[in-house]
């Protein structure tokens, strides 16, 4: 008890000493943004006991349900099947570069061996393992980045002041609300995660939203715990899914469902900063798992998406829901391993490129690497395509076969002989510019 006393005063003080200087990334970070940012495709897991019930992640909120009923579900969590050098091979075979888990999602359950809560996966299910350690030492071993999300609101805890979602949950002591109490939880699971996992490349923040509507704004206080973030791991980078401009002590930004500058999903739309970026997507309809939702995306879609998001200078986090025996789902496994397929082949378009000349169009879109432009088309019904190009074209070539593709110099771009293009998945022209 004392040890934990001594603890909580000393997060409390480091994090209200670092609170009060302003945010200057150090080199690891920069580097870490770079690293971040050359990867391109990265695989999103919500996990938790949730998983049990089938029904997604919302399950608690949007049943409405006391949560201690809930709760009971982790003494029947033995996820027997879950191995995870199975999942991270499977992720591997995608080409996808870094892993980003739920550790703690809003219902509050731990995924991991955390000393703050009992709440968690070794203390409180048969299963007793701690899966992230097992996550991270196969992380290491296939050399894929590890990302941790970890959820600011939390539909459990007594202490969590109530946002606006969750309302119906019942379960939770009012009396017991305690903003100073719940960040310093907050705090020192962060501390846990930063410590005792290794390297970790980014945390995730998610939940900011709960609060979005309150009268008085309320204060997440997250410029203290950012920094603690950063003085823990000065590389780890601080993404928060709040669906706003990013916040100063941020190193990246986020969509939800939508590539940058759109907002088909009601979430994003919101202006493009200069941080790298990543969109996180379904690849089904839920984020956790749900076992009426089959509509999974097809590959091409899914490539599809890949492709443009990199068009857009964005990284792809796509989520998978493993099921509660451990495994990820057959569908998923099967659109990671053709998603590798294509990526073997033409990932070096993808890869370490920028946003290309042109902006998304109807017909595909571009990446750039260098001096060269790859043009992604997806569907063109005319015979030739017009390029608006500030730079002066050299060579143009079909990427993968290298065959010569016909071009001219118009005023104000190239126009390429493609001849119409349908039933490709991406086909690629390679242009060396100049
Ligand atoms: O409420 C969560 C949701 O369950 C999921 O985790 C997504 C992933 O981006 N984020 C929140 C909604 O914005």
């Amino acid at each position: 008890m004392k040890k934990l006393i001594l603890s909580i005063a000393l997060i409390t003080l480091t994090v209200a000493s670092l609170s009060a200087q302003s945010y200057v990334p150090t080199e690891e970070n920069l580097q870490s943004r770079r690293e971040f940012a050359e990867d391109r495709f990265g695989v999103f897991i919500h996990w938790g006991i949730y998983s049990m019930f089938a029904q997604g992640e919302w399950y608690l909120q949007n049943a409405g349900l006391d949560c201690n009923e809930y709760a009971k579900a982790a003494d029947a969590f033995y996820p027997h099947r879950f191995d995870a050098n199975e999942w991270v091979e499977a992720i591997k075979a995608s080409g996808a570069r870094y892993i980003c888990i739920t550790t703690r999602h809003h219902d509050s359950f731990s995924m991991w061996d955390t000393a703050i809560s009992d709440y968690n996966i070794v203390d409180a299910t048969p299963f007793g393992r701690d899966i992230l350690a097992e996550l991270a030492e196969a992380c290491r071993e296939h050399d894929i980045a590890l990302h941790l999300y970890y959820s600011h609101a939390d539909w459990s805890r007594d202490d969590y002041p109530r946002g606006r979602t969750a309302r119906t949950v019942t379960g939770r002591d009012e009396s017991l609300i305690d903003w100073p109490h719940y960040f310093n939880f907050m705090n020192q699971q962060i501390e846990e995660l930063l410590t005792n996992y290794g390297p970790i490349r980014a945390i995730w923040f998610d939940g900011w939203w709960d609060h979005d509507e309150d009268v008085t704004p309320f204060d997440w206080q997250l410029d203290e715990q950012y920094a603690l973030v950063h003085s823990l791991q000065p590389s780890c980078l601080v993404a928060n899914n709040h669906h706003q401009v990013p916040f100063e002590g941020e190193d990246i930004q986020i969509f939800e469902r939508d590539l940058p500058g759109e907002n088909t999903h009601g979430l994003s739309g919101q202006a493009i900063s200069r941080l790298p970026l990543e969109t996180c997507q379904t690849m089904n309809g839920m984020w956790g798992y749900k076992v009426v939702d089959q509509n999974y995306k097809s590959t091409e879609t899914l490539i599809r998406y890949l492709v443009s998001a990199a068009g857009k200078g964005a990284n792809l986090l796509l989520n998978v829901g493993p099921q509660p025996n451990g495994e990820l789902p057959a569908a998923a496994v099967e659109r990671l391993a053709q998603m590798g397929e294509w990526m073997n082949q033409y990932g070096d378009t993808i890869y370490g490129t920028e946003a290309g000349d042109i902006a998304q169009q109807e017909w595909g879109c571009t990446t750039r690497k260098g001096d060269r432009l790859y043009i992604h088309i997806f569907n063109l019904a005319q015979e030739a395509l017009y390029l608006p190009l500030d730079c002066r074209v050299l060579s143009a070539n079909v990427y993968g076969t290298g065959e010569r593709v016909e071009f001219q110099r118009v005023s104000g771009g190239v126009l390429l002989e493609t001849g119409v293009v349908e039933g490709e998945v991406d086909y690629i022209i390679e242009l060396r510019t100049r």
